[in-house]
């Protein structure tokens, strides 16, 4: 058995690693990161310069970044074809992820909740986390143009709809959004994964709720 380690903070985008651990069925431990204020304490700096998590420690090897955490737990349980069963499965996998992780996560939410990171000037604070909303909105739109399914990819659960799940919830819950009325589509899919068992124990184990 392998020997896996996952630097994990409540209701930040590690959340869907933790769901695929357990999906996966895997013996892992978490560990949280210490923070200082608003950032991660220095000593995540030794485990991931980038001093973001997750971090996945994989017998030895540091894997960071959600689409490789992800991929990284896929490897770890063939069977279950969480990359996608087909090749063309997985070149959509893929698409969505590197989407998700570029566009939605660091364009849209990093400056809503970041906004600093953008500026040094306070005053253009407001106007960043507007223009993040609007990208974030253009985002939750086009997702629930693409869904055709309550999964994103091939009819099967893959490492999107964890990811997907992410960030449904900070619509709801950190940007105010009315997602269950806004994006029908977007709704059934996350309301398809509340029903499994995963996704049930890595909110319980966290602490975290989300209503629809
Ligand atoms: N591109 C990275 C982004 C990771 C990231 O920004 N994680 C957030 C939590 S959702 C974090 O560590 N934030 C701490 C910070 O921004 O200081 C990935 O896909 O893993």
């Amino acid at each position: 058995m392998p020997q896996i380690k996952l630097y994990y903070c409540p209701k930040t985008c590690a959340l869907a690693p933790l769901i695929l651990l357990h999906e996966a069925g895997l013996k892992f431990v978490t560990v949280q990161p210490t923070l200082n204020g608003d950032q991660f304490s220095e000593e995540l700096r030794l485990i991931n310069p980038k001093m973001r998590i997750p971090v996945l420690l994989l017998d030895g090897e540091t894997i960071t970044e959600v689409p490789a955490v992800s991929a990284a737990i896929a490897n770890l349980a063939p069977a279950m074809h969480l990359m996608g069963r087909e090749p063309l499965d997985s070149l959509r996998v893929y698409e969505w992820m590197n989407w998700l992780s570029g566009t939605l996560h660091a364009k849209s939410f990093g400056p809503l909740f970041r906004p600093h990171r953008f500026s040094d000037d306070p005053a253009a604070f407001e106007g960043i986390k507007a223009k993040a909303m609007e990208s974030i909105n253009d985002c939750f739109d086009l997702i629930e143009e693409k869904l055709t399914d309550v999964y994103a990819v091939g009819g099967a659960f893959t490492v999107v709809d964890p990811f997907l799940f992410v960030f449904y919830r900070w619509g709801n819950n950190a940007a105010g959004l009315e997602m269950k009325d806004r994006y029908p589509k977007y709704t059934a899919l996350v309301s398809n994964l509340l029903q499994r068992t995963a996704v049930k124990t890595a909110l319980e184990a966290e602490n975290l709720e989300l209503t629809l």
